[in-house]
This record gives C-alpha cells, sequence and structure tokens, in this order.
C-alpha cells in the first residue's frame, strides 16, 4: 500500500456512503478540516453532518451520534482515540474513516485510515490529508478545488507545518501550488519570516519576531521604532492608517531585510531563518486577517477556543464574508484583548525564576482554552528570553488537572539545546500526566496535586541538563 492508495480507499468508502458525520477538531487545522470535508460530501451530493470536539476522550463521545452514517475521524489522533472507537459499539472497520497526521496507534480494529505520517510526510496535516482525499472524490478542474487548497493551506500553516522548513515541503507544498494555478493562493517565496504581515503595525510585526530572535529588534519597541526611523519608513500611510508589511514596496522590504541581516550578522547569529515563503490570499481584502495563511489561522483558531468552530469552519472557511465572517472578526478581537489582558498580568504579577526557567500560575483568571503556547509566547517576548515560560492554569471542566503551557524561542532551541517537548514529555509522564509538543513549544496535562509537588522544579532539573 502507498499513501495515495490509503487516500484513494477512504475517498471511495466516504463516496460509498449513504451519509456522512464529520467528527473534527476545534483548532484551525481541524476547522478547516471540517470544511474540506463538507464541501467534499456536499458536491458529491452526500448527505453531511458535522461535529466538533476538543479531543477525543471518553467524555466527548457521547457528541458522537449513534446513527448509521458513516463517521469520519479527521486531526483527532493521539492518546486513546482508535480504542475508543472500539469500546463504543457500532464502530467496526465500515462505519469509520481515519483522517489524520499524527503518530498511528496499534488497534485490533484496522480501520481504513489516510495519513500521510507512516508514509514519511511528516509535514502534512490532517487539513492537507483532507485535501487530497477530497480531490480524489472530485474530478479534476473541479471548481472548488481553489477554495479548498486554501483552507488546506491555513490548517497546514496554523499546525505549524511551515516552520521548520520555513515554508511547506512535499505534499502541502504542492497543494499551495494547486491553489496557486486556480488562482486562489499567491505564493511569496523570500518573504520576511514573521507574523502579522497584513494586519500588524510594522514595529508590532518586527518587535514579536522571535523566530529568528533579532538583536535589538525582538523584543525591544524602542529600538525597532529607531531602526525605521533610519531607515526612512513611515510608520503610518499617507491616509494615516499604520502601515503593515504587506503595505510596503520592494525597496522599503529590501532595505528592512538587508538592516535585519546586517544586524544579526553584526552579532554573529545565524540568518538562515530571516527569510520564509508567505501564503497570500489575493482574493480576501487587503488589511483582513483572512490574507495571509497563518493570520487566517490565528483566526480559526480564536473561533475554536471560544466554542465557536462553526463559525470558522461551516461558514467562514466556506466562504461567508458576511455575518460569520463579523462575528469570526469579534473572536478574534476579543481573543486578542483577553491574550493582552493576560499578558499584562503576567508582567504585573512577575515570574517566579528558577535557574533555567520561569514559571507562573495564574489560576482560573483565564480560560485554559486561552492559557496556551500562543499567550506564553507573546509573554515571553516582554521577559528574560533566556528562560522558557511555563505558564499553568486550571481547568475550567476538569478539577483535577492543571495545564500547563511553555515557550521558548529558536536561539534558546538552537544555542542553548532546549527542547521543551522532551522536558514536558518526561516531566509529566513521571507524574502520571501527559504532554507533547514541539522543542520550541510544548504542553502538558498533570494531576492538579502534582503543581505543589516540584513540577517546575522538575522541569527545571531536566532543561538544566540539556543545556549542558
Ligand atoms: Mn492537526
Amino acid at each position: 500500500m502507498t499513501f495515495e492508495d490509503d487516500v484513494r480507499a477512504v475517498a471511495r468508502q466516504i463516496q460509498d456512503a449513504d451519509a456522512v458525520t464529520v467528527i473534527s477538531h476545534i483548532d484551525a487545522d481541524g476547522i478547516t478540516s471540517e470544511a474540506i470535508m463538507m464541501q467534499a460530501c456536499m458536491d458529491a451530493g452526500i448527505p453531511a453532518q458535522s461535529v466538533f470536539v476538543r479531543q477525543l476522550e471518553p467524555m466527548t463521545m457521547k457528541y458522537v451520534p449513534e446513527d448509521c452514517s458513516l463517521k469520519v475521524f479527521i486531526d483527532l489522533g493521539g492518546a486513546g482515540q482508535q480504542n475508543l472507537l472500539e469500546e463504543r459499539g457500532g464502530m467496526g472497520t465500515e462505519d469509520v474513516a481515519i483522517i489524520d497526521h499524527h503518530v498511528a496507534q496499534n488497534v485490533e480494529t484496522p480501520y481504513l485510515q489516510a495519513n500521510g505520517h507512516p508514509y514519511g510526510y511528516t509535514q502534512l496535516s490532517a487539513a492537507g490529508v483532507g485535501y487530497l482525499v477530497a480531490k480524489e472524490m472530485n474530478p479534476p478542474g473541479h471548481p472548488h478545488l481553489g477554495v479548498l487548497a486554501q483552507n488546506a493551506v491555513v490548517g497546514n500553516v496554523g499546525d505549524m507545518m511551515a516552520r521548520e522548513h520555513c515554508g511547506l515541503t512535499g505534499p502541502a507544498r504542492e497543494i499551495a501550488a494547486d491553489g496557486e494555478r486556480a488562482g486562489t493562493i499567491r505564493i511569496v517565496p523570500q518573504e520576511l519570516n514573521c507574523y502579522g504581515i497584513s494586519t500588524r503595525p510594522l514595529r508590532v510585526c518586527l518587535t514579536f519576531s522571535d523566530d529568528p530572535f533579532i538583536p535589538g529588534i525582538s523584543n525591544n519597541e524602542l529600538k525597532t521604532e529607531a531602526f525605521l526611523r533610519k531607515l526612512g519608513i513611515e510608520e503610518r500611510t499617507s491616509g494615516g492608517r499604520q502601515q503593515v508589511w504587506e503595505d510596503l514596496d520592494q525597496d522599503e522590504k529590501s532595505a528592512i531585510i538587508n538592516g535585519l541581516a546586517q544586524q544579526m550578522l553584526a552579532t554573529g547569529q545565524d540568518i538562515s531563518r530571516l527569510l520564509a515563503e508567505h501564503y497570500i490570499f489575493p482574493n480576501e481584502a487587503k488589511g483582513t486577517p483572512l490574507r495571509n495563511a497563518s493570520e487566517y489561522a490565528t483566526m480559526l483558531n480564536a473561533c475554536g477556543r471560544w466554542a465557536k468552530p462553526r463559525v470558522g469552519g461551516s461558514a467562514v472557511c466556506a466562504g461567508d464574508r458576511a455575518q460569520a465572517y463579523r462575528e469570526g472578526e469579534e473572536m478574534l478581537r476579543h481573543h486578542k484583548r483577553i491574550i493582552r489582558e493576560m499578558m499584562e498580568h503576567i508582567l504585573d504579577t512577575g515570574t517566579t525564576a528558577l535557574s533555567h526557567m520561569q514559571h507562573i500560575h495564574v489560576g482560573d483568571r483565564f480560560p485554559d482554552t486561552i492559557v496556551g503556547i500562543g499567550g506564553a509566547g507573546m509573554a515571553l517576548s516582554k521577559l528574560d528570553y533566556e528562560k522558557p515560560i511555563m505558564i499553568l492554569c486550571y481547568l475550567n471542566d476538569d478539577p483535577d488537572l492543571v495545564k500547563v503551557s511553555m515557550r521558548t524561542n529558536t536561539r534558546m532551541v538552537e544555542r542553548g539545546g532546549v527542547d521543551l517537548q522532551a522536558a514536558l514529555i518526561t516531566a509529566s509522564e513521571e507524574i502520571g500526566g501527559g504532554g507533547g509538543g514541539h522543542k520550541i513549544a510544548a504542553g502538558a496535562y498533570i494531576p492538579r496535586n502534582a503543581e505543589e509537588g516540584g513540577f517546575a522544579e522538575r522541569v527545571n532539573r531536566i532543561i538544566a541538563k540539556q543545556r549542558n
């Protein structure tokens, strides 16, 4: 079997179904996955409904309807998923299809599964696999394929598939090329590697960049202001609006990139991550968060975290630019406001510094869906960047657990040898919790009694060893 065979087999199974239920995850990858699969089913004339869950666990299985529709689980891999399906009655191989990108589990029931991971396609998210299934279900030249490619690129970028290589690679890159041919995506190579090119004021966009870490720019608003002034780059347009990266002409962009490169080289930094490929959506309005893949993903994550994944999935991704889009924008504004409040709270309260990291417990002051890696990253950009930050918080629906989010920056990963994923997995498993993520950003859930039991110190000891 090849990956293509698996994709084809899942597509056929969906096409043969009388009805489909798509069960998906509430992050940007899951939300775009849902949109892709719902559109594919609609185009194929198959009645379909969808369900969003935070993760597949015993508690959430009750949202999966007990009817005879084909259950398509997408982006829900990870701990216990397939065992849960086996435990639930009426879930034989003919009732279930799995579209995923997490490491597959060994289970007794040989569920039909499309997943690039076992074939070495590790940089292809669930939305990417979903797109390939949708493409297989519909004839070439299908009019919706361009929009589905756009959704798939948002899902891939949202799941950090473009991070490691400063751009998408392999099948995910081919999907972006499909979108470019269809006119829904403009691939911009060799662009500044920063977040917020369509909506963030220039100074903010540069100051918050920590991948790569740019001495004298990252974490440093005053120096960034001076840097832009020296290059003669206005922070406002002639109309008085705050200028964003996308507003700049090529000369201005080159001047900034050259200036940043010089600044990095002068301090012996590696400039290999200074440029990255960006994915612009030319059919979306300029200056909106839908204009590029990474900001689009943030909006969908905001919808998901504030319990409105449907606003993102079946509405915004499906092309609603009226009421649902305004609701999505409101979610995003709200999301950013709470993250800003959390950041201010962290800065006001201060973190507890250990030898190799810092930590703070925010209790139940902010919803656990918001206290995540993103907020930790923003807080770290205002703190001692050499010490990875750990934010702990309580969960509103599980009094026995504490959520842990950690973030560092590329400099500490590359030069310092820090690996937060490894640290959190080891430390949380020792005390009956579980964690995962990446070297630069990771999360875990731990038993509530363990936080007082020196969990932060435990992680600190592991990071100290990594740094030696
Ligand atoms: Mn995913």
